[in-house]
């Protein structure tokens, strides 16, 4: 059967080369492998400003693949990604009420890009191709497209969780957002709680039907819900983790450790990934369990994100106070507890120090996915695996019954959690590693984007 052409439509896309794309992670690396195999678009902004709004694309075309990019203007970075995409959609679907600002210019912005982009792209759109939508940046593109005519089959995936009906109806803009949802064909969620969620408040605040099977009725429409993780590709990141490169990053860290155990902890500097909660977790264990002084080390990497977003900004400082704080209580002269780095590594280097962690700390507050708990677990030594310690509030953490699951709210248990994972045996560190790989394999990003495609091809066809 010939493959029907892929069109993806993502916020941000992936740089055709140079640094960036070579750090590539791997949803990029599957859509890219999706859109080579079939042919196809991808279509999003292209990271860049501009003085007036355009509805021609600039295309670039490299093999089978057009990349089709919009500039946004100044005003509309502001309302759409800053604003309601970054301070709105980002802290609520969180389920950070206290951090989520409500603008109804914002949101009028919002809605104004999203149209824009689907009158760029419609004219690109051919009967018969697949268009995936990505993330909560473009949820009301299928809508416009539609009233624009679009007879092609649509789907969307949310990256993040989608959260409870009482938390999502602060939204001033709750109904519109999931109508607009409703005008695609299929819409994935990472968990079988985010997809309840989305349920529940079909049923009970539009007063809709859905069933086990994932069939959606509502408002006169009939379309899909399904819950599919996405995953990484664990054999890539296994192989990346033995690299040469990667050994190399790992020894100049292990010639520092003195022997001493590694616990690691990675992130982009987020509110959502639990980073002080989790610093003072580690205060903790040095302070009730003083065994461990002086025998481990902890590297916290947080690269840089949203910086001009004042939340962020707060984090920063707090992240940089609270390390201080505990550098300053408990460093002795030959050996300083904590090491934070603030700033991103590639790929490779990542793996390296994945590898050496005797503990991968991955404690975010509420997370879609998480694909730094993973890449990890992938990483390890077969013979002489690491610990993963892993909040509950992590979409992964679903089917990765191998990992310490904590809450990590609770700093207490926590900190009591990487005692017992600095402290466990080789035997029990083989046994819960061997089932997490096998769930890592089971989970990986070619059956996420197969199952979605399937399924999307299967969903209602309107052409
Ligand atoms: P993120 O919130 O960015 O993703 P995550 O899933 O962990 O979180 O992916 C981050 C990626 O960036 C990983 O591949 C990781 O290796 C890399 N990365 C993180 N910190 C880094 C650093 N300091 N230097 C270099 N690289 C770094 C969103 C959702 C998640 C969901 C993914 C995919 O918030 O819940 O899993 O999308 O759907």
């Amino acid at each position: 059967m010939r493959l029907k052409r892929l069109v993806v439509v993502s916020n941000r896309v992936t740089p055709l080369s140079g640094r960036k794309a070579a750090s590539a992670g791997g949803l990029a690396v599957g859509l890219l492998s999706a859109l080579r195999e079939s042919g196809g678009i991808w279509f999003g902004w292209s990271g860049e400003l501009h003085r007036h709004a355009s509805h021609e694309p600039k295309l670039f075309r490299s093999g089978r693949i057009t990349y089709a990019l919009i500039d946004l203007t100044e005003e509309e970075f502001e309302g759409y990604y800053a604003g309601l995409a970054n301070r709105t959609l980002w802290p609520l679907f969180h389920y950070r009420l206290d951090l989520a600002v409500y603008d109804h210019e914002w949101y009028a912005v919002y809605r104004r890009v999203n149209q824009r982009f689907a009158e760029a792209l419609f004219p690109l759109l051919r009967e018969g191709d697949l268009v995936w939508v990505h993330d909560y940046h473009l949820i009301p593109i299928a809508s416009e497209l539609r009233r624009l005519g679009a007879k092609v089959r649509l789907g969307f995936f949310l990256h993040i969780p989608f959260p409870a009906p009482e938390v999502y109806l602060t939204l001033p803009w709750h109904r519109q957002l999931v109508v607009d949802l409703c005008a695609y064909d299929l819409v994935g969620f990472q968990t079988a709680t985010d997809l309840r969620q989305f349920r529940a408040y079909i049923e009970l605040e539009l007063g809709g039907r859905t069933d086990n099977k994932g069939r959606v009725r509502v408002l006169g429409r009939r379309l899909r819900a399904i819950a599919v993780p996405i995953g990484i590709e664990p054999e890539d990141v296994a192989q990346m983790a033995v690299s040469g490169d990667a050994r190399r990053q790992a020894q100049r860290v292990a010639a520092t450790l003195s022997g001493r155990h590694l616990v690691i902890g990675v992130d982009r500097l987020d509110y959502t990934k639990g980073i002080p909660e989790r610093l003072r977790a580690f205060e903790l264990l040095l302070r009730d369990y003083p065994a461990h002084r002086q025998r481990v080390t902890f590297m916290q990497i947080s690269a840089p994100s949203r910086e001009d977003v004042p939340e962020y900004m707060e984090l920063r400082q707090s992240v940089e106070l609270l390390s201080g704080h505990i550098n300053g209580v408990y460093s002795e002269a030959d050996w300083i507890p904590l090491r934070y780095i603030n700033r991103g590594f590639t790929r490779r280097a990542l793996t390296g120090f994945f590898r050496l962690g005797r503990i991968g700390l991955v404690t975010p507050l509420r997370d879609g996915m998480n694909l730094v708990a993973l890449e990890y677990v992938a990483a390890q030594d077969a013979e002489d695996p690491g610990v993963l310690l892993l909040s509950r509030f992590a979409g992964c953490a679903a089917y990765m019954d191998g990992a310490l699951i904590v809450n990590p709210y609770d700093i207490h248990q926590v900190a009591e959690t990487l005692h017992t994972g600095l402290t466990m045996s080789l035997e029990e560190r083989v046994e819960r590693w061997q089932r997490m790989m096998a769930a890592v394999r089971e989970h990986d990003v070619r059956r996420w984007k197969q199952s979605f495609l399937d399924c999307l091809e299967q969903a209602g066809s309107r052409g």
